[in-house]
């Protein structure tokens, strides 16, 4: 009799806290999916998805189809195994309807195995249903067609079987709640870019997403998996060898490495843990940089490469040029540090680090040539980078020799709490007198860029740093630059590149990003960086005078005024406006419109200046031909 009266207990307890439960995630859904914005909305789809990933883990699936429907409802279907459809003791219910209405049901079912979870621990399936105003889900198995409906995360009736099957999967339909979302409209690019990302984790799987809005498929499929994510990363680059693959496993952690040198001087390590991008790093990068930096140092020793004199090299030598993927795959991983992009777990260092180890000694014996190739590079990084420490201490004695260190062209404010204070780097002189005369001289300082930037791409590390606009950027930012980068010592929380409106303009847009993406990406992270948005017409009718941003605002207005009696004059360049215009326009910040750049956005200038300015002919011709209206001034 107790113990009948303790289960009633528990039970009861259990609803209870089952309906705390989803009630919890309508009301703090940020805790939950990070947000109610764009990104909130896409992670819905990105829950699902993982839960078809871990069938795919469980070696049960390898065809995900992800559905975005005209009214933005979703489906996410798989031909995994199908959600357990027998009854869950405990709740005597379907386990198909605990999983999707109890909020820790997902690890209680997941039976192990590496969760894709990044935080969610397999919950995610009840909070995408919480957070629905309908959700419909099916599942193929035993033979059967199983269906449930739901509302708002409650059910709607019970399961029912509603045909037969001819095969195992789930799918799921979900129409996002207009009470929760503040925008309810799927951007395919949002999730092709996650998509394509697990394409390449989970070589071998089909992963199509179809947009019914507008009639466009795409599929994601990769058969080499890694090793076609570094040859993607690498697509425009002069490789100096064949990728090197490592896979390996001890206690129950899984490694898979990609690696690929070419013959730039770029350093890119990717780094997952259970398919989650550990965009800050952690154990497994740094057992495999360890053990990197281990092996080809001692390589370079046996063969005489470094002579006894010769200090090791250091990591940074090794990685120039270094294009890596690593994945891991960890049964209960720690994600730390700001983001939670960063994987914690201590066993995971040494583990990775004799891998890594082990493979790579043989490697390197058997593959003499590439050993070389890559024992060369980091030759040549080494003595950049001592010959850069001379340039730098050189530097630093003349310019405690001068009376200030800050560049003469910097026209400074005077406010000198860096929140408050913006720098303008204005192209060419003349723009760069109305920017001195037109701005706010109290927060607002200016820079003009004389001529064309150098090309960063073929120049090496000390010539950069001793390029006069460079150095003007770096004195003026007062932060330093790449491994030496202070981001405390920013004299400006706003850095805003102010270029014309002409390709001249994209150009030196692109040189200035892809420059701070390389070297002063933490101000890019911080949110520091921002592009000017100048007008590209001005529209005079009697008196009245109108500034346009673009094409569409110009018809707007013609619209608005009548298309007769107007004159229109198109900006060409920024010289073309007098200070005041060029401060109305432009820099007031009450009236100006300033675009922040993103990582992705920095990445991406990266990526076309690579293409503009690398030694590799066919892509560049390729791009001219696909951008010819717009690169068609370009000096290259
Ligand atoms: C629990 C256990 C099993 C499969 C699943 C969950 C499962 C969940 C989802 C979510 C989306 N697609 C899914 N596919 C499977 C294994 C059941 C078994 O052993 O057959």
């Amino acid at each position: 009799m107790a113990e009948v009266e303790e289960r009633k207990v528990a039970y009861d307890a259990n609803k209870i806290q089952v309906l705390e439960g989803l009630e919890h995630v309508r009301r703090r859904p940020g805790m939950y999916i990070g947000g109610t914005g764009i990104k909130g909305l896409h992670h819905l789809v990105f829950e699902l998805v993982d839960n078809s990933i871990d069938e795919v883990e469980a070696g049960a699936c390898d065809n995900i189809e992800i559905t975005i429907h005209r009214d933005n409802s979703v489906t996410v279907e798989d031909n995994g195994r199908g959600i357990p459809v027998d009854i869950h003791e405990g709740t005597g219910k379907p386990a198909l309807e605990v999983a999707l209405t109890m909020l820790h049901a997902g690890a209680k079912f997941g039976g192990g195995g590496y969760k894709v979870a990044g935080g969610l621990h397999g919950v995610g399936l009840s909070v995408v249903n919480a957070l629905s105003e309908k959700l419909t889900a099916e599942v193929y198995r035993n033979g059967k067609i199983y269906r449930q409906e739901f509302q708002r995360g409650k059910p709607l009736g019970p399961m029912e079987v509603v045909g037969k099957a001819d095969h195992t999967g789930t799918k799921i339909t979900f129409h996002p709640d207009p009470k929760i979302f503040e925008v309810i409209d799927f951007d395919p690019s949002i999730l092709g870019e996650r998509l394509k990302e697990l394409s390449f984790l989970n070589g071998g799987i089909k992963i199509t997403l179809k947009d019914e809005r507008k009639g466009l498929k795409n599929v994601y499929k990769q058969d080499g998996g890694i090793i076609d994510f570094v040859k993607h990363i690498n697509r425009n680059r002069q490789v100096l060898h064949r990728p090197i693959y490592i896979k390996g496993e001890e206690d129950d952690i899984l490694v898979e490495i990609a690696i690929q040198y070419h013959d730039g001087y770029v350093e890119n390590v990717l780094s997952f843990a259970n398919n989650i991008h550990t965009r800050e790093g952690g154990t497994h990068e740094i057992g495999f940089k360890t053990a990197l930096t281990r092996i080809i140092n001692s390589y370079a020793r046996r063969y005489n490469y470094l002579k006894e004199k010769d200090e090791n090299f250091l990591g940074e030598d090794i990685r120039e040029g270094l294009t890596a993927v690593i994945s891991v795959k960890v049964l209960e991983p720690q994600f730390e540090g700001q983001t939670k992009m960063k994987l914690g777990n201590p066993e995971v260092r040494g583990i990775i680090d004799g891998i890594v180890g082990n493979f790579l000694s043989s490697y390197l014996e058997e593959n003499p040539r590439v050993a070389k190739a890559i024992v060369s590079k980091a030759i040549t990084a080494a003595r950049a980078r001592i010959a850069a420490r001379k340039a730098k201490e050189l530097t630093w004695r003349k310019s405690a020799l001068e009376v200030t260190s800050l560049p003469g062209k910097l026209a400074d404010c005077s406010v000198k709490d860096p929140s408050q204070c913006e720098l303008f780097l204005v192209e060419g002189d003349s723009a760069g007198g109305s920017a001195k005369q037109g701005r706010d001289r109290r927060f607002q300082a200016i820079l003009p860029l004389r001529g064309k930037i150098l090309n960063v791409e073929k120049a090496r590390v000390d010539k950069i740093l001793n390029n006069e606009e460079i150095r003007a950027i770096i004195t003026a930012m007062g932060t330093g630059v790449g491994s030496e980068f202070e981001i405390e010592k920013a004299r400006y929380h706003k850095l805003i590149i102010m270029t014309d409106a002409d390709v001249d303009g994209a150009h030196i847009r692109t040189l200035l990003l892809t420059f701070l993406y390389r070297y002063m990406s933490p101000l890019i992270e911080k949110g520091y960086v921002y592009i000017a948005q100048p007008p590209l017409y001005k529209v005079t009718k009697g008196k009245k005078e109108y500034y346009l941003y673009n094409d569409e605002e110009l018809d707007k207005l013609l619209d608005e005024i009548g298309r007769q009696g107007y004159t229109i004059q198109r900006y060409k360049g920024l010289g073309e406006m007098n200070p005041t215009q060029l401060w109305e326009t432009t820099m007031n910040p009450e009236t100006r419109n300033i675009l922040n750049v993103t990582l992705e956005d920095a990445q991406r200038a990266d990526e076309i200046f690579t293409i503009l300015m690398g030694d590799k002919v066919e892509p560049r011709r390729k791009f001219i031909e696909a951008h010819a209206r717009e690169v068609q001034n370009l000096d290259i």
